[in-house]
């Protein structure tokens, strides 16, 4: 059993670092609001759309799991898209 458990948390380990990989936005965590599925990110320049220049915004949370995977402080990559009018994340996780 115990060696079974070592080969699912590599695989969790993986599909993670998989996952950071394929996001494509650095940044930083400044501050996280999961009553308002808000949160403030500081990040780099995110082309598609038209941010050519880092600033810090807030963006809103596509679901509030996304929410529960980082912390203020926290370096993160992360994918954003306009949604209903409102930048929003899209998917998140912590950068090493
Ligand atoms: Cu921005």
């Amino acid at each position: 059993m115990r060696k079974f458990a070592v080969v699912v948390s590599c695989l969790a380990l993986l599909s993670g670092q998989a996952l950071a990989q394929s996001l494509p936005v650095e940044g930083t965590v400044v501050k996280i609001d999961e009553g308002a599925g808000k949160i403030t990110l500081r990040h780099g320049p995110i082309k598609k759309l038209d941010m050519d220049e880092g600033m810090t915004m807030v963006f809103r949370a596509q679901s509030p799991e996304l929410l529960k995977q980082v912390k203020a402080g926290d370096k993160v990559r992360f994918d954003a898209e306009k949604v209903n009018g409102q930048m929003t994340v899209t998917g998140i996780a912590k950068a090493k």
